[in-house]
């Protein structure tokens, strides 16, 4: 996860400060052009973290920016799924590990057990809170009020869980999603779907993994589908003595598996790789016979909390990932590698962006959060930046957010529905660690990063930690008074 949202050094283990705002404090002028909602999602415990736990394993707590005529609300809630209403029920923790279901509470057996803490996007008149483990749960999009826990789609959802990281197909507006582990814990198979704007499911192929592994995002181009299944593997041994879900095998291969959108799933072909950790996808799109895939990629484990399975202390250095391109020639019947190159060597970081017009199609520019890779002071912590690649001239621009902050990942919002790629604003959260993280969100001309932001927006408080966010424009929003 993004350091930013850092609880002071001492104090109180819990924040869970729910929040409402009116007309926020703006340092610069809100564009008038930047009408609708950001919407973001992090994990902030409801009770303390059981002792072995991580920090993926925090309750969901929803934000909302909402731009409205130059002016700014700000208004945060937790997701009341099943798993929170138990636990606010009882007065504590009843599903003390991540992933972990032996865990748990006997009093929660058959609840969902999600946290609802990766990723949210809206989905019809609905706010869609993700964690892959299980099914959305959905939320009203104004109010932040859960009004649908586990949400199957009207009993359409083909698969026990849902991905965080769905994509929008560039020509139909359709959604297309993934359910692993869609049989059940530690299974083998995987569920692809579509889903149209109006919520019908039009599509649907099972395939299965080479082994389970955490499976967090995907690549959808128009005419393939792409999964990469790394070594943070289903541990069965772990899971038994109360761990978490997952450690790092470092003796396991990649596989980059490849099937066509629309088929039966059966023409996947997994190809494997060298060990090496990719967990989100830039972009995706298809040129001629090849599948090209832009993810942030490590040589090894990139979490610090996540176990190695062999016992061995984890590298910072071999878990540090850069924007990486991978590809695949399809010409060939049975293509036995895949092509690996990494586009930007100095800047390290994860949770990359793009425009989110361009899930599926060629695209230009990708945006990334990253310390500074030319720091002027070496002997200090670098700053936190924010950078905007053109993958055509392999150029890059830099926001730098100054001294003692942390960036929370970026979104990027399109000055208007046929804006050209790449032209609008691009927004994220500061937190201001000198301030006790007091947060800032940040809005930056997306075209020009470079010349600092052209609003600020002031918040007086700490808000929480932010795994991912979404921009909704104004038109998907329902209309209020
Ligand atoms: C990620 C985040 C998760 C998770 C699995 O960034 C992977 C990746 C916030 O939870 O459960
Ligand atoms: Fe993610």
């Amino acid at each position: 996860m993004g350091s930013d949202g850092a609880p002071p050094a001492s104090g109180p283990r819990l924040y869970r400060v729910e929040a409402d705002l009116r007309d926020c404090e703006v340092e610069g002028k809100i564009p008038t052009d930047l009408n609708g909602a950001f919407y973001r999602v992090g994990p902030d415990f409801q009770y303390p973290m059981h002792p072995g736990n991580i920090p993926f394993d925090g309750e969901g707590h929803v934000g909302m920016f909402r731009f409205r005529n130059g002016r700014v609300d700000f208004r945060s809630r937790f997701v009341r799924n099943e798993r929170w209403l138990a636990q606010d029920k009882a007065g504590r923790a009843l599903f003390p590990m991540y992933r972990n279901p032996t865990m748990d509470d006997p009093s929660v057996k058959g609840l969902s057990r999600s946290t609802a803490n990766t990723h949210i996007i809206n989905h019809r008149n609905l706010l869609l809170a993700l964690k892959e483990d299980s099914p959305p749960d959905a939320l009203d999009l104004l109010t932040l009020e859960t009004v649908q826990p586990r949400y199957t789609f009207d009993g359409q959802l083909p698969s026990e869980t849902f991905t965080a990281h769905p994509k929008v197909d560039s020509e139909t507006g359709d959604i297309i999603a993934f359910g692993y582990e869609a049989k059940g814990f530690g299974t083998d198979d995987v569920s692809v779907f579509q889903i149209t704007p109006a919520g019908k499911i039009v599509w649907n192929a099972w395939i299965k993994v080479p082994y389970v592994g955490l499976l967090h995002d995907f690549a959808v181009t128009q005419k393939h589908i792409v999964f990469y299944v790394i070594p943070l593997a289903f541990d069965e041994e772990q899971i038994k003595r109360g761990g978490i879900h997952w450690s790092w095998d470092g003796s396991k291969p990649t596989y980059f598996g490849i099937m066509r959108r629309g088929g039966d799933g059966k023409d996947i072909r997994w190809i494997k790789g060298p060990t090496r950790s990719a967990t989100h996808v830039m972009g995706a799109f298809d040129d001629g016979n090849r599948v090209y895939v832009d993810v942030e990629m490590s040589e090894s484990n990139p979490f610090p909390f996540m176990p190695m399975r062999g016992g061995e202390a984890w590298d910072p250095i071999a878990g540090a990932s850069r924007i990486t391109r991978l590809s695949v020639d399809m010409s060939r019947r049975n293509p036995r590698e895949y092509g690996i190159e990494v586009m930007y060597p100095h800047h390290l970081g994860a949770l990359p962006r793009q425009d989110d017009r361009y899930n599926t199609m060629p695209y230009r520019y990708g945006f990334l959060p990253c310390p500074d890779p030319n720091p002027k002071d070496p002997s200090k912590r670098p700053s936190a930046c924010y950078a905007r690649f053109d993958h055509q001239t392999r150029k890059t621009q830099l926001f730098n957010a100054g001294p003692n902050t942390t960036l929370a990942e970026c979104c990027f919002a399109p000055r208007s529905k046929d804006a050209p790629e790449g032209s609008g604003y691009l927004m994220g959260v500061a937190s201001r660690l000198d301030e006790g993280g007091r947060a800032d969100l940040v809005i930056l001309d997306a075209e020009h990063i470079d010349e600092g932001p052209i609003a600020t927006v002031k918040l007086p408080i700490r808000i929480a930690g932010q795994i991912h966010g979404w921009w909704v424009p104004e038109e998907q929003l329902p209309t209020e008074a």
